[in-house]
C-alpha cells in the first residue's frame, strides 16, 4: 500500500544551472521560489523547474509573492515536459500579484528569466496537486450535516431533505464548505422552493453558522448565483413545524477568483 508522499520542502537553490524536478502524489505540495528569495534575485538568471503529478491530477498554482522587473523579467508557465514545446500558457512580469490558477495537465514547466540589469525580490509559488474530480452528491450525518473539503474546480450538489420529495417539519440541516486558500465558493440555485419566512435556507462565510450572514433566503423565487468572497461557506436550512415544500437543489464548485493571463 501506498503511503502519502511527504511534502517536498522548499527549494533553496543558490543557482539556476540544474534544471528541477518534482513529482507530487496527490494532494502534496511543493513551494518554488526566486532564488535568494526573500533577498533580491540577481541578474542573468536562467532557472527551470519541471512539475508533475499523477495522472487524473492537475496543478494548483497559488503565488503569495510576485515582485519582478516589469518588462524584463519573467517567470514562463507552460503545459509540457520540455522548455522548447508546448503552449505558452502564462508570461508573468512585473508586481502585481497572479490569481490562483489551476491547470488541468500532470506535467508543467517554468522557467525564470532576468536580463543584465534591475533586480527585485522575485516571487513564491505554492503548487499543490488537486484531483479533478465529477460532480458528487455528499453523505449528510444523522444530525443533517455535512462538512465538504472542495478540490480545486470540483462541484457537488446540495439538497433539502428527500428533494425532490418535500421536506420534513423540524429540519435543522447545516452544510460547512470549504475549499483552497484563494480560491472562492460559487453557489448556484437549481431549483428552490420553501415555506416563505418559516422555512428559511441561510448562507454565510466562514464555518460558524451564527454569524457572517449572507443571505436569508424562503419562498419560490430562485435566488440568483452566490460567490463568496473567502474560500469557506456555511448553509443552514431550518424548517418549522407545518407547511411543507419541495425544498431546494443547488450546485456548489470551487472557483479560482479571476486568471491572469500576460
Ligand atoms: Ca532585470
Ligand atoms: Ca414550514
Amino acid at each position: 500500500m501506498e503511503t502519502p508522499g511527504p511534502t517536498v520542502p522548499t527549494t533553496t537553490m543558490s543557482s539556476c544551472t540544474v534544471l528541477s524536478y518534482y513529482n507530487l502524489d496527490e494532494n502534496d505540495e511543493v513551494i518554488i521560489t526566486s532564488p535568494n528569495y526573500p533577498n533580491n534575485y540577481e541578474n542573468n538568471l536562467d532557472c527551470q523547474w519541471q512539475v508533475s503529478t499523477i495522472d487524473g491530477a492537475g496543478l494548483y498554482l497559488l503565488f503569495t509573492d510576485f515582485q519582478t522587473e516589469n518588462g524584463y523579467d519573467f517567470l514562463v508557465i507552460r503545459d509540457s515536459d520540455n522548455t522548447n514545446s508546448g503552449n505558452l500558457n502564462y508570461q508573468l512580469t512585473g508586481s502585481s500579484l497572479p490569481d490562483p490558477f489551476t491547470m488541468f495537465i500532470s506535467t508543467i514547466w517554468l522557467s525564470f528569466h532576468s536580463d543584465s540589469s534591475v533586480v527585485a525580490k522575485g516571487f513564491r509559488l505554492v503548487l499543490t496537486s488537486t484531483p479533478i474530480r465529477a460532480t458528487e452528491i455528499p453523505i449528510m450525518n444523522e444530525n443533517c450535516q455535512s462538512i465538504i473539503n472542495l478540490r480545486a474546480d470540483q462541484e457537488v450538489i446540495i439538497a433539502s431533505p428527500n428533494f425532490p420529495e418535500n421536506y420534513g417539519n423540524f429540519e435543522d440541516c447545516l452544510w460547512l464548505i470549504s475549499t483552497l486558500n484563494g480560491m472562492r465558493i460559487h453557489i448556484d440555485f437549481i431549483e428552490f422552493d420553501t415555506e416563505g419566512v418559516y422555512d428559511t435556507l441561510r448562507i454565510g462565510t466562514g464555518s460558524d453558522p451564527n454569524v457572517d450572514v449572507m443571505t436569508n433566503l424562503s419562498g419560490s423565487t430562485l435566488p440568483g448565483n452566490i460567490i463568496s468572497d473567502s474560500n469557506d461557506v456555511w448553509l443552514k436550512f431550518t424548517s418549522d413545524g407545518s407547511v411543507t415544500r419541495a425544498g431546494f437543489q443547488i450546485l456548489v464548485r470551487s472557483t479560482t477568483a479571476g486568471t491572469t493571463w500576460s
